[in-house]
């Protein structure tokens, strides 16, 4: 790709690291403040560094990573940016960036300790909200910026399909515009004029429901970039080609579907809502699943299909044809692994009933370290081995590899400690978020914590772990963006690896995204429209609620 656009997806890539890093840092600081192994100073607030760690890694590494790395895909299968695009993705960059250093002083100076979820009734500075405001401004920017460039793409190639890669940024884009509605909704009418002083009040069930309207589809937004990985770059690795082209887009088209009017999941024990709508977004929650399923048959797929054909027999025969010593391909497949048990976790959540005994305990925790934490960021971890020095034209070298699988099988062993052990507290009841980390010295409390998996030791020990495996990997990018040999032959040089594509076979309307576009806006119109408008009638009178809506 053009040096200009690996500028440009180098520079996102180096934020991301730049947040991946203090927000390590942050979750260290939390495992020891809850084994009671250190106290903050008084400076420092508990909620203050929660915040940071939940902003910094699943907020900000996340989005400036999935930038970097769409960034990189589209210019290398659509063929280089031009100007314009170029101009609006440094535009969008820009903004996104004030709007994230104006959230992080503004949490820095302790205005702002309202969690990454930062629903009401918590309350933060009015600036610490424009930052918000400023950091989505920006990435839609970046959007349109990407979209305009595969609209010139179609244009120049009519009815041709777009490469599958170009087809899952613009679905990823999609969804992302669409559930930031939400978020843009509830920031600009409801926080800043509250958090201002210009109204006294808020509507805080409307609030914590147009935030999740959101942060459902947000965790989509994270997963996405993941699979693409997974359908495009795996195949490619393993010497194989996409396992079939429809049943990609198709699933990338569901989650357009069905990954938004989901957010009630998140608030089933909410009085404010009334269980008919509750059930009827659990439904539609369970439709959310079918499309990572048909992910995890197309993977099993993929890996099947090449193992035959490099001569594997029997069940399991393709197991052993898989490239286990490309780290490359072990990071992104070990980061399939745990999803299994991290979907199968977001299964249990969704079911209504169960849902009752995981809520605002540390399983959720638990939940979201094996979804976001490990299948999402190791993904990310394995494409940064080799984007990079794809990136600055270096060498991906054998020490830095071994080095690589020692940080993911750190990685790996850290999260399994740490997530096992908040899922098992959590079961017996331990909460969630609370300051009080040893639970004030509870008999009841002090039992959950006597097991050999579900005690303090092994979430402080996973939490170490991770953060020295987090260490390992700045080095390593450290280390392929200024000191590795740069590759002086074709051979030496890092490939960007996607695969082939098998496009005869895929039906044309799977990017008439306006079909797509309707049929999402019909979904949530139909699970939300009711619900709200009964949350906006019963505001308290005088709320900011009340008087905005
Ligand atoms: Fe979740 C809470 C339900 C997926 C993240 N979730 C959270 C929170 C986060 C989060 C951050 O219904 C906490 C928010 C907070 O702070 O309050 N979640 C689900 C469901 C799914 C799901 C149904 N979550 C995710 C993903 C996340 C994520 C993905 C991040 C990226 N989640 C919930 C619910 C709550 C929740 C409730 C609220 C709980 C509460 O009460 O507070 C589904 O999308 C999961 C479907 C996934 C699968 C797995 C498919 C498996 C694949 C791997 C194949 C493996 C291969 C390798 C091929 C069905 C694709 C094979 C190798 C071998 C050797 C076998």
């Amino acid at each position: 790709i053009s040096i200009d656009d690996r500028k440009l997806a180098l520079t996102n890539i180096v934020f991301a690291y730049i947040a991946f890093l203090i927000g390590t840092f942050c979750g260290l600081l939390q495992v020891f403040i809850r084994n009671d192994a250190l106290t903050l100073p008084s400076w420092l607030d508990y909620y203050q560094v929660l915040t940071a760690h939940g902003v910094l890694l699943a907020l900000i590494f996340t989005t400036y990573f999935i930038f970097g790395f769409l960034i990189s895909g589209m210019s290398h299968s659509l063929g280089a940016f031009g100007p314009k695009v170029r101009l609006f993705s440094w535009i969008g960059f820009i903004i996104t960036t004030a709007g994230t250093l104006l959230a992080i002083v503004e949490i820095l100076a302790g205005r702002a300790s309202v969690l990454y979820t930062f629903y009401a009734p918590l309350q933060a500075s009015g600036w610490y909200y424009v930052g918000l405001a400023l950091f989505v401004v920006g990435t839609w920017i970046y959007s349109f910026a990407l979209i305009g460039h595969y609209v010139k793409w179609k244009k120049q190639h009519k009815k041709q399909l777009s490469p599958l890669f170009a087809f899952m940024t613009i679905s990823t884009l999609i969804l992302w515009l669409i559930a930031c509605l939400g978020v843009v909704a509830t920031v600009l009418f409801q926080f800043i004029p509250w958090a201002f002083g210009w109204v006294d009040t808020i509507n805080v069930e409307l609030s914590r429901s147009l935030f999740w309207y959101f942060g459902h589809p947000l965790v989509y937004f994270w997963l996405l970039p993941a699979y693409m990985a997974w359908y495009v770059i795996v195949p490619k690795i393993i010497g194989g080609r996409v396992f079939s082209d429809s049943l990609a887009r198709l699933s990338f088209v569901l989650f357009i579907l069905f990954s938004i009017p989901v957010g009630f999941h998140h608030q089933l024990t909410e009085p404010g809502i009334s269980s008919f709508w509750k059930f009827l977004q659990t439904v539609l929650t369970f439709m959310v699943i079918i499309p990572s399923l048909m992910t995890a048959f197309s993977m099993f797929g993929t890996f099947e299909k090449t193992g035959r054909q490099k001569g594997a027999t029997g069940l399991f025969g393709w197991f052993f044809k898989l490239p286990w010593k490309d780290v490359r391909f072990t990071s992104l497949f070990i980061a399939m692994f745990f999803f299994i048990p991290g979907g199968a976790g977001g299964i249990i959540n969704a079911s209504f009933q169960l849902n009752e005994v995981i809520h605002n305990t540390l399983w959720v925790v638990g939940h979201f370290h094996i979804t976001v934490g490990t299948p999402v960021a190791m993904t990310f971890m394995g494409l940064t081995f080799w984007l990079i020095p794809y990136l600055t034209g270096r060498r991906l070298t054998k020490s830095i590899q071994k080095l690589a699988f020692i940080q993911v099988i750190s990685w790996s062993i850290g999260m399994l400690l740490m997530s096992t052990s908040q899922h098992i507290l959590g079961l017996l009841g331990a909460p969630r978020r609370t300051a009080y980390a040893g639970y004030m010295k509870d008999p009841t409390a002090l039992e959950w914590f006597n097991g050999i998996l579900s005690n303090h030791v092994t979430m402080a020990i996973g939490g170490t772990i991770l953060f020295l495996s987090a260490m390992l990997l700045i080095y390593i990018v450290f280390n392929t963006l200024f000191f590795a040999p740069k590759a002086t032959t074709e051979k030496e040089q890092v490939e960007f690896p996607m695969a082939e594509s098998d496009l005869e076979q895929t039906p044309k309307y799977l990017e008439n995204w306006w079909i797509w576009i309707c049929i999402a806006f019909a979904l949530i119109a139909f699970a939300y429209t009711i619900p709200l408008s009964e949350m906006i009638h019963h505001a308290p009178p005088g709320s900011s609620g009340y008087k905005t809506w």
